[in-house]
Parts: C-alpha cells; structure tokens; sequence
C-alpha cells in the first residue's frame, strides 16, 4: 500500500459523518434508515455498499472490498443495504421531492428516499442484487436498470417488460450484476426522468482497477426549466435556466479535495436533454471508462475537456499534480449561469437604464430579501454605457460565500462565490497540511450529523 493510499484510509477515518453541508435537504422526508453517506460507509458505523456480514462465499468476497474505496457522490447520500442470505437488499422509494438548488431557489422535484438525485447504490461485481421499490408518486412508474446486462423482467420498461407500478404498490427488481461500471437507475417515463428520477448505480470491479485512484467522485448531470416564480419544473420545455450538479448548482456544489498528488477519478452521468462538454481547469485527464464499463488503456489519450451526451457516462482519471481550486465545469457558456430572474422575482434589471448604482440597488434590495450578502467586486469603466454590448457580465456575479460555507470551502479567497455558478464544482488540490486541516475541521463540524445517524448502527 502506498503512503498516499495508506493516508487515504487514515483520512476517511477522520472525515466522520458530516460530508454533505446539505443535510437537511438530502434527507427531507427521508426515510432515515435507507440513505447513509459514504463516509459513514467508511467509517464503518453502518452497513458497507460491499456486505460486511454472513458466511457465505460472495460475503467473504464483500469483507475484503470493505477495504475497496467506495464512490462519493457530492452532496447526495449513498443508500444502505441489508442482506437476505447472500442477497444485497435496497429499498428505494420514489417520491416527490424538495430540492434547494440554490440559496434563493428550491423546486418541487420527483426523485427517491428524498433525495433528487436519488441515492448512490454502490455493489460488488458478481453480487446479487434485490431492490424492493416503492411508488409514492402520484402516478405510475418503473425502474430501468442503465447499462446493466439483466433479464428481460428486470428491465423496467412500462407494459413491454413488466406491469407499471400504481401509486401505492411496491415491485420488487432482482438481478445478479456480472459486470463492472458507472451504471444507473431512471424511471422509464421521459417526463418523469425531467423531474429528476435518476440515480448512481456503481458497480465496483472484482479485480481492482490498475492503476488505483486515492479519490472517487461522482456527478450526475441535469437540467430544470423552472420559470420564476415557480418551483416545479417544466419537463415538456427545449430551453433550461437551472443547470445542476447533483442537484445543486454552483457556488452551493460542495468542494471536492484531493490530496496534492493523488491519483482522482470523477464519474460524470448525465441525463437531461443537453450534451455537456465538462471541462478541468490545469491538469490534463484521460478517460478510463464509459457507462459500458472500463475502457482499454491502448485507448486513453490526454484531454481536458470530455463530452458527455445524453444517457451517457465518462470516467475521468488525473494525477492531481498542481496545487490550488481548480475548476470543474460544463463548458456552454449559457451552462455556467444560474438563472438571474429568479432573483429578480417579478422584475428585471432595465437594460435600457443599466447604470451601476440603479442595477447594484436592485441586487442589494433583492438578496436582502432572500436574504444573503450581495457583494459585486467587479469594477466597470467610467464609460461603459457608451460601449455598444454593455454590459454582458457585469451584473451577473452573486457573491454569497457565507451562504454556502462549509468546512470544504475553508480558506478560499474573500466572494470565491461569485465566480461559481451553473454546472460548476471545483477541486481543490491541497498540500498535505492544508488538506489535512479541512478534514478536521470537517470532522468537528459534523458532530450533529454524526449523532443522526448513531441510532442505527
Ligand atoms: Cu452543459
């Protein structure tokens, strides 16, 4: 094992329970026992995603895998299992779902044990798998099964391979995962795929992929169309004024750390109606993996930007070589906005009247009443309002560092805030010291969340 890895494991034993800033959100009317976090996986207070008891063969296997790294999904919680003999069991529920996307905007989302997305499940490859689904939602569903090879009664599709699920009734899904991947589960309903039915379903490799990675990471990729004024979003709209990142948009996406010369993967799922060409600031990556499973090493080349469409995966892997708050975002420009006229409520900024002062008192009065810290840093020339195209970016940054300030964004620079919006996150490449800080301090601020969960061990 090597030191880097070795410190890993020393790591997610300090990190505790607290890894997601957004709680309350994640666990809105959840079901407490079926969501859990990665790191509480970690540190071993709760059941793994690999089994951890019974005598059987394949759970001789999961003990081992124990030591395997699990996925981190960013601000979404990994769903706990229990075992029936040999048999993973999952309860997964879809339901309606509140999801605060953005200081000042949450929607009425559809999405599973309150969570949109729902819950990462993470299995073994060979395991056997039962998930008991639930419909609460106000109308019929299924679950479909992305990418995995299954039997035809197990694929979720309405009325060709199974009955659809009335609101109300419970079906139970069970199949044996023989490959390894970055799958995932979607209702098979378009609409209600647009109201934010999908979840990670991550199958890890029986024999570990070479070379190994000290940090796993996880985003799934969506889009909401959801007017001001509004909460729930449209699902029949082409256009999208909300873009997310595990259902969050940034500055509230939560940090990803790495450690100064680590070896990072980051799985990138998207389902919406837009291909996205996610991008990473100073360091270059290859892509390891499809939603088909591990690619071949003969086929990685560098690159830094990877399309990921509709439906699709892409496993990206990097030597986290430079040291700062490295940017990871979707590359359309109309992608890195969150939508303005949410904050405008009923109003907008006249474009025809955009003089600092007039459009800086719109904001202030506006995020007093969300209520945040507007603080807009940008300086524009004495002559702006003669230059034809004024103003383009001027108005759009909404600082709001206390809003979203948890232990992962520790010591970034005063309104960092302002520069995150849309489908962004960032990575934060930490010399040991400064890494191993933000983990304390991520560990002393979770002590809450650690007394949540302790009742169920
Ligand atoms: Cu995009």
């Amino acid at each position: 094992m090597s030191g880097t890895r070795r410190r890993f494991f020393q790591d997610a034993a300090v990190f505790g329970a607290g890894l997601f800033g957004l709680r309350e959100t994640l666990h809105a009317g959840a079901p407490e026992s079926t969501v859990q976090s990665p790191r509480e996986n970690e540190n071993g207070r709760h059941h793994s995603p690999y089994g951890s008891h019974g005598p059987h063969p394949a759970q001789a296997r999961a003990v081992v895998r124990d030591h395997a790294m699990p996925m981190v999904t960013p601000d979404v919680a990994d769903l706990a299992h229990e075992m029936d003999g040999s048999v993973k069991v999952f309860h997964l529920v879809g339901e309606p779902v509140k999801r605060k996307i953005a200081p000042f905007k949450t929607i009425n989302a559809w999405g599973y044990n309150g969570s949109c997305p729902g819950p990462t499940i993470q299995v073994q490859q060979g395991d056997r798998v039962r998930v008991v689904f639930e419909n609460r939602l106000p109308e019929s569903t299924s679950l479909h099964w992305h990418g995995l090879e299954i039997p035809i009664e197990q694929d979720g599709v309405p009325y060709i391979s199974q009955k659809p699920v009335a609101p109300g009734e419970k079906y139970v899904y069970e199949f044996t995962v023989h490959q390894e991947g970055t799958f995932f589960y979607h209702a098979h309903s378009a609409m209600q795929e647009m109201m934010g039915q999908i979840g990670f379903f991550v199958a890890h490799p029986e024999k570990d992929y070479k070379p190994s990675v000290d940090h796993d990471y996880g985003f799934i990729l969506q889009e909401w169309a959801v007017l001001p004024n509004n909460t729930v979003p449209n699902t029949a709209a082409m256009e999208f004024n909300w873009l997310t990142f595990n259902g969050v948009s940034a500055p509230m996406t939560t940090p990803l750390l790495a450690r100064l010369g680590s070896r990072v993967r980051l799985r990138i799922l998207n389902l919406g109606m837009d291909h996205h060409p996610v991008h990473l600031h100073g360091h270059q990556f290859v892509v390891t993996g499809t939603e088909g499973g591990r690619a071949p090493e003969s086929t990685w080349c560098p690159m830094n930007t990877v399309l990921v469409g509709v439906a699709q995966a892409r496993v990206v892997e990097f030597e986290a070589k430079y040291p700062g708050a490295w940017m990871i975002h979707c590359h359309l420009p109309h992608h890195m906005m969150n939508s303005m006229m949410d904050l405008m409520r009923d109003r907008q900024i006249e474009t025809a009247d955009q003089t600092e002062a007039k459009a800086m008192g719109q904001m202030e009065s506006l995020a007093r009443s969300v209520p945040f810290q507007h603080v807009h840093p940008s300086p524009v020339a004495a002559n702006a309002e003669s230059v034809p195209g004024f103003p383009q970016d001027a108005f759009m940054e909404m600082g709001m560092d206390e809003v979203v300030e948890k232990p992962e964004t520790y010591g970034l620079p005063k309104n960092w805030s302002a520069g995150m919006m849309g489908m962004m996150t960032m990575i934060r490449v930490l010399p040991d010291k400064e890494y191993e800080n933000i983990l304390s301090k991520k560990n002393s601020a979770s002590p809450s969340a650690q007394e949540e969960h302790r009742h169920e061990s």
